[in-house]
């Protein structure tokens, strides 16, 4: 084994799995963990429809729908859709950006952590029979002191808190390792899409988070010690939790859908042959957005009776903001009118899925937008409707894609073609089948949430056929599972730039090593693996008995100097156990925060205790002016 190998090398055994900080090891995880997420979620949604497949059905009572129709929103947009988005951007941006982990990689571990037992909590709580009941925004009163008793909406505070402060690190850690980290020469103009696009939402959850863990905070002490935050009886006010919970919430559904915008500019370029149409467009059009998603968070109030000339300004930014999404699509268009002719392969049959099926719900969009129009159909099946035809078309197509195409580089093998063209085709007529009814049962009148109808309201056929529709997604589902079991092993191998690609992952081997890239290269354009002569320049002299790697310039991504990065620890595991004690402790008594801060001290004490070796310190950067500018610009040519 040679040194830089054995640097970066992990110890064997469970002690060296619960201690690694490799983000690529986390990141794979982090995916895995959050599609069992999906998986479990999934099934709470075909319970409900079998529920609903038939009028005046009794399979589950409604207490039980309650708990389903809450728990399954609650993890699909926070413990699924969220944080997949992050966890595919921890594996994926230090290897487009050519470094060598995350800025910060023991916090990485702690928020996947917090991440799996916030959500093992969740579904602890429904199989006892004591999950959230109050839906996936659990608006007061209904979740209050007064109409919410027990414990159930205290779990879906806490939930939150654990979702957040993850979700808080993730952002932290994108933000920095793209800001600090990146390879010489890649300036913010050369930044991938997708890494623009993490950017984008990385500062989205930095601002639109803290909203949502503020609205739980108030709604956990209005229960437990009562405050009076939402109580108008006491000079509170209920709508405050919509406009805090919103204020999250609007900005939510475009940190989810953002990162797929930049999944679908990785992959669509590539298929086509030829650089993206607009780089320039697109950012500002991702940068839009991200500010405009600031914005609308009225549009989710519309029926609650504000003055009409302020809902007035929030229709019209909510119809603003399909400009730049338009833009995008556009750009896309663009791109594959005038690149080469087009395999159909898995990648991008899921992003034609994500055309058809995104824009049809874009278009919804804007019609809600619409604040009297909205009057009529909010809290209708019309708006189910909408919010999965955007989020299953505009995040998990473009996420499934990604799947198919990022698959070879993570294990060196790829997915089957003929498993994958089942998995789209199955997935796309099942989708259809089951949401597009939704629609029209919407403008029937059919509200959302309701456990089950009279037969005489009509609604029968449609909804048996949008059951036999989440079957079929379902079917589409198991099938894209068994891909990857079989793939894993036995599929066929892959070069290491198998799609031929321009992207700096595709330069590392597949998989990586664990420092990615054991000489870190310099790049001259935004596709830099189709410039002739990849790489001019590479980074030598890197220390390796330590894990190190090279610092840049914000702007200009300069060499700065050399960053000596934290070993493995198992006090990341340790201090998210603490943290979480101390979470569900306080769910209980506000002592709980008090007493549980304690061990949790005592791991944080052990996570910074300084190594006796003070070359191996773990701080997260050490500055070295000699080992800097000289030795890093040395180039390939004067090699030996
Ligand atoms: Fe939405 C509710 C409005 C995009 C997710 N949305 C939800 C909910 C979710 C969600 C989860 O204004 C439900 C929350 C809950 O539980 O209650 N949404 C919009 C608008 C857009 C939009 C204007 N939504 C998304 C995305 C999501 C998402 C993306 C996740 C990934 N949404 C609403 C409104 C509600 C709502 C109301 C509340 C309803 C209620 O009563 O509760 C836009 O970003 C869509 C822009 C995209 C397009 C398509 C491509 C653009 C092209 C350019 C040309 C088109 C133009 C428009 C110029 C428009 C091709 C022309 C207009 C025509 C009508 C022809
Ligand atoms: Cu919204």
């Amino acid at each position: 084994m040679s040194r830089i190998d054995d640097t970066w090398a992990d110890k064997p055994g469970l002690v060296g799995w619960l201690s690694t900080v490799d983000h690529k090891r986390i990141g794979i995880r982090f995916v895995v963990t959050t599609l069992a997420f999906f998986v479990f979620a999934g099934l709470l949604a075909a319970v409900m429809r079998v529920q609903l497949a038939r009028p005046d059905n009794h399979v589950v009572g409604p207490d039980t729908y309650n708990q389903l129709f809450s728990v399954h929103g609650s993890m699909m947009m926070f413990l699924f859709a969220v944080p997949v988005m992050e966890a595919i951007a921890l594996y994926l941006v230090p290897l487009m950006v050519g470094t060598r982990n995350v800025a910060f990689p023991r916090l990485n571990a702690y928020s996947y952590w917090l991440l799996l037992f916030g959500g093992l909590m969740l579904i602890f709580v429904f199989v006892i029979d004591s999950a959230p009941d109050a839906g996936w925004f659990n608006y007061v009163p209904l979740s209050g002191p007064e109409f919410g008793p027990g414990k159930r909406s205290d779990f879906w505070a806490q939930l939150i808190t654990f979702t957040e402060v993850s979700g808080l690190i993730g952002a932290v850690n994108i933000i920095t390792t793209v800001f600090k980290l990146r390879a010489p020469g890649m300036t913010l103009a050369r930044l991938p899409l997708f890494v623009w696009a993490m950017l984008a939402t990385a500062f989205m959850i930095l601002f639109a988070m803290p909203s949502v863990m503020l609205a739980s905070t108030f709604l956990i002490t209005d229960r437990l010690v009562t405050t009076q935050f939402f109580n108008p009886a006491e000079g509170g006010d209920v709508l405050l939790w919509q406009h805090l919970f919103w204020f999250f919430g609007h900005p939510e559904v475009y940190f989810i859908f953002v990162p797929a915008l930049g999944v679908i500019s990785q992959i669509l370029p590539t298929f086509a042959r030829r650089r993206i149409v607009g780089y320039v467009a697109m950012v500002v059009a991702l940068v839009t957005i991200a500010f405009l998603s600031f914005g609308l968070w009225v549009h989710h109030m519309f029926a609650t009776g504000l003055p009409p000339l302020g809902m007035s300004f929030f229709t019209a930014a909510s119809i603003m903001i399909a400009l730049p999404t338009g833009l995008q699509i556009f750009c896309w268009i663009a791109t594959l009118a005038t690149g080469e002719k087009v395999r159909f392969a898995a990648p991008f049959l899921f992003i034609i899925g994500f055309f058809f099926i995104f824009i049809i719900g874009g278009l919804t969009g804007v019609m809600l937008g619409s604040s009297t129009l909205d009057s009529q159909l909010h809290d209708s099946y019309f708006v189910v409707a909408h919010l999965h035809y955007v989020l299953i078309g505009g995040a998990v197509f473009p996420l499934f894609g990604g799947f198919y195409y990022w698959f070879p580089k993570v294990t060196g093998r790829r997915l089957s073609e003929r498993a994958g063209r089942w998995n789209f085709w199955l997935f796309f007529i099942g989708f259809n089948v089951a949401f597009f009814p939704m629609h029209i049962l919407g403008l029937e009148g059919m509200p959302r949430r309701i456990y089950t109808y009279p037969a005489a309201a009509g609604w029968s056929g449609l909804n048996l056929l949008s059951t036999i529709g989440a079957f079929t997604v379902a079917l589409s589902v198991l099938v894209f599972f068994v891909n990857v079991w079989r793939s894993r092993r036995a599929g066929e191998l892959a070069p290491d730039n198998v799609w031929g690609a321009s992207g700096l992952e595709w330069a590392a081997p597949s998989p990586p090593p664990p420092y990615n890239f054991e000489r870190i290269p310099a790049v001259r354009s935004r596709d830099p693996l189709w410039e002739p002569g990849f790489p001019a320049a590479e980074v030598v002299g890197l220390p390796d008995i330590v894990r190190s790697t090279l610092v840049t310039r914000l702007h200009d991504a300069e060499p700065d100097h050399i960053a000596i990065l934290p070993d493995a620890s198992i006090w990341p595991f340790l201090a998210a156990l603490a943290t979480t004690i101390m979470f569900i402790w306080s769910v209980f008594t506000p002592w709980g925060l008090t007493w549980g801060a304690i061990p949790l001290t005592i791991t944080l004490i052990g996570w910074f205790w300084p190594k006796k070796d003070e070359t191996r310190r773990t701080c997260a950067v050490e500055v070295k002016p000699d080992a800097g500018d000289a030795r890093v610009h040395q180039l390939r040519e004067a090699l030996p």
